[in-house]
C-alpha cells in the first residue's frame, strides 16, 4: 500500500481510537498550572498532543518509541552507507511504523517528481541584500511558495473538514521535496556568488542537498542523512514544533506553518544556538592563537563567559536533565571520522569542564551538553564554515516532524489553538 493510503487507514483507526479515549477520559485532569509555569515559559505543563516523538528528561527523544541507537541502526540505509536515511524517519513519524526499502524508495520518487520550485521564488530571494541571515531567506522562500498551496485552494473550494488532511498531506510532500532546494539557493547566493547547482535526482534526499550545496564527499553525504534525521523531532512543546503546530491550527497552511516555525528556530536561544556555539569557539580558540588550550584554560574561558552575564551556548535544556543522545551520535560520528580534529578535541574537553561549571554557576538546571553543542563542528570541519548558515540544516530537518504532525492535526480534526490568558490584576484579585 503506497504512504497516502496507508495513512488513511492509520487516520481513521487513530481517530476513532481517540474519540473514544475522548469519550472515556476526556474530563480528568492531565495537568495543574502554577503561577510560576504562567510566568516561566509554561514548563512542564502537559496541554498539547504531538504524536511523532516524546522526550524523556534522563532518557532523551524516542521516534515512535524508537530511541536514537535504534533509529539509527533500524531505519533503512542508502547503498553502501551506514547512517539512516531521513526519508525514513518521515516515514516513521508520520506513520508511526518502520518503513521497509520499499517505502523509502516511494518517498524519494514522490519527492523527485514535485522538486521543481518555481522561478518567483529565486526572484524574490535575489531581491534581498547579501548581508541577510540565511534563516531570513529561508522563511521567506517557504513563505513566498505559499501561492502554490494545494490545501490552500481545496479550503477556498470549500472542501469538506474529513479531507484537509490530505490536502496538508500533499503540501507537506511538496514543501519536503523543496525544502533543501530553497536552502541550497540560499546557501549558493550568500557564500558562492549565486552560482546554484542543479540537483542530481539518482541522489537520496541528504546527499542530494549535500550536493547541491556543493559537497560532494561521500562523509558529507553520510554526515548530511544523520544530521537529518537528529533534527527532525524533539516533542511538540519546542519553539519551532509548537509555532508550526499553533499557526497551523488557524488552518494556515504548511508553508504559512513552516515559514513561521522557522521563525522561532532562528532565536539564538533554539536553533540558533547550533552557531553560537561554533563562533563561542572560534573565539576561544583564536584567543590563544596557535597554542592549543587547556582544560584549566578552557574553565577560565567559560568563567569569563558566565561572569559576563552571557549563556555558554550548546548547554543546558528545557526539559532534557543528561547529555543530549543526539549530542552522542554526532560524538561517535566524530569519533569515527575526525577524531584528530582540532575544533572536535576542544568539543571534547568542553564535554568534561562546562558541566561542573555550571553545577557550580548554580543556575542551569540541567548542565550537560545539548545536540547544538556538537553538530556545528562537524559542518565546519567538512569545510562548511558559514555558520550563520547551520540552523537552515536544522531547520530543513525540524520541518520533518513538524510536516508529519500537522497531517495528523488535521486527520484528527484538531480545532484552533486558544489557551486562556490572564493579567497580575487577575492573578492577585484571584490566587489567595
Ligand atoms: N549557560 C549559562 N546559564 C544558563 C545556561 C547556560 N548554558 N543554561 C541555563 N542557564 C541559566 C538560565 O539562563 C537561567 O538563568 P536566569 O534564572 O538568570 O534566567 C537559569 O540558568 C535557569 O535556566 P534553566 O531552567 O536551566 O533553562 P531554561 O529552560 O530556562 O532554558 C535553554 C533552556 C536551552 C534556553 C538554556 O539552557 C540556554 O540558554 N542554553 C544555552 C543556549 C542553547 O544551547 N540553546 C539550545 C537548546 C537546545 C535547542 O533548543 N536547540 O534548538
Amino acid at each position: 500500500m503506497g504512504l497516502k493510503d496507508t495513512l488513511r487507514t492509520k487516520i481513521q483507526k487513530r481517530a476513532e481510537e481517540t474519540s473514544a479515549f475522548l469519550k472515556e477520559h476526556g474530563e480528568k485532569i492531565l495537568s495543574e498550572v502554577t503561577v510560576n509555569q504562567a510566568y516561566r515559559g509554561m514548563r512542564g505543563v502537559k496541554c498539547m498532543v504531538w504524536e511523532g516523538s516524546l522526550l524523556d528528561p534522563y532518557e532523551g527523544i524516542r521516534f515512535r518509541g524508537y530511541t536514537i541507537p535504534e533509529v539509527r541502526e533500524m531505519l533503512p540505509k542508502a547503498p553502501g552507507g551506514e547512517e539512516p536515511l531521513p526519508e525514513g524517519i518521515f516515514y516513521l513519524l508520520v506513520t508511526g511504523d518502520l518503513p521497509t526499502e520499499e517505502n523509502v524508495k516511494e518517498i524519494q520518487e514522490e519527492f523527485k517528481k514535485r522538486m521543481e520550485v518555481p522561478g518567483y521564488v529565486f526572484d524574490t530571494l535575489r531581491a534581498m541584500p547579501k548581508d541577510s541571515h540565511p534563516m531570513t531567506l529561508f522563511s521567506l522562500g517557504i513563505l513566498s511558495l505559499q501561492n502554490e498551496s494545494k490545501f490552500a485552494k481545496a479550503y477556498r473550494e470549500g472542501i469538506p473538514k474529513t479531507q484537509y488532511w490530505e490536502y496538508t498531506y500533499e503540501d507537506a510532500m511538496d514543501l519536503l521535496a523543496r525544502l533543501p532546494i530553497i536552502a541550497a539557493f540560499v546557501y549558493r547566493y550568500l557564500y558562492k556568488d549565486d552560482q546554484q547547482i542543479d540537483p542530481d535526482p539518482s541522489l537520496d534526499w541528504a546527499a542530494n542537498f549535500a550536493h547541491m550545496l556543493g559537497y560532494d564527499q561521500p562523509e558529507v553525504y553520510e554526515l548530511m542523512r544523520l544530521y537529518l534525521v537528529l533534527h527532525s523531532d524533539h516533542e511538540g512543546g519546542n519553539v519551532s514544533a509548537h509555532t508550526g503546530h499553533l499557526v497551523g491550527s488557524a488552518l494556515s497552511s504548511p508553508y504559512l506553518a513552516i515559514s513561521s516555525a522557522m521563525n522561532g528556530l532562528a532565536g539564538p536561544l533554539h536553533g540558533l544556538a547550533n552557531q553560537e556555539v561554533l563562533r563561542w569557539i572560534l573565539e576561544l580558540k583564536a584567543s590563544f592563537g596557535d597554542k592549543m588550550p587547556t582544560k584549566e584554560d578552557l574553565e577560565k574561558y567559560a568563567w569569563d563567559t558566565l561572569n559576563a552575564g552571557k549563556v555558554i551556548p550548546g548547554f543546558g535544556h528545557a526539559v532534557l536533565r543528561k547529555t543530549d543522545p543526539r549530542y552522542t551520535a554526532f560524538r561517535e560520528f566524530a569519533l569515527k571520522y575526525l577524531p584528530d580534529d582540532e575544533i572536535f578535541q576542544i568539543v571534547s574537553m568542553l564535554y568534561e569542564v562546562i558541566p561542573p561549571v555550571l553545577m557550580k554557576h548554580g543556575k542551569a538546571k540541567n548542565p550537560w551538553p545539548n545536540v547544538d553543542a556538537h553538530s556545528g563542528v562537524l559542518l565546519y570541519h567538512y569545510g562548511i564554515r558559514e555558520f550563520d548558515y547551520y540552523t537552515v540544516f536544522f531547520g530543513v530537518s525540524r520541518s520533518i516532524g513538524i510536516l508529519s504532525q500537522l497531517i495528523w492535526d488535521r486527520g484528527l480534526g484538531l480545532p484552533i489553538e486558544r489557551p486562556k490568558s490572564v493579567t497580575l490584576e487577575w492573578l492577585k484579585e484571584n490566587i489567595k
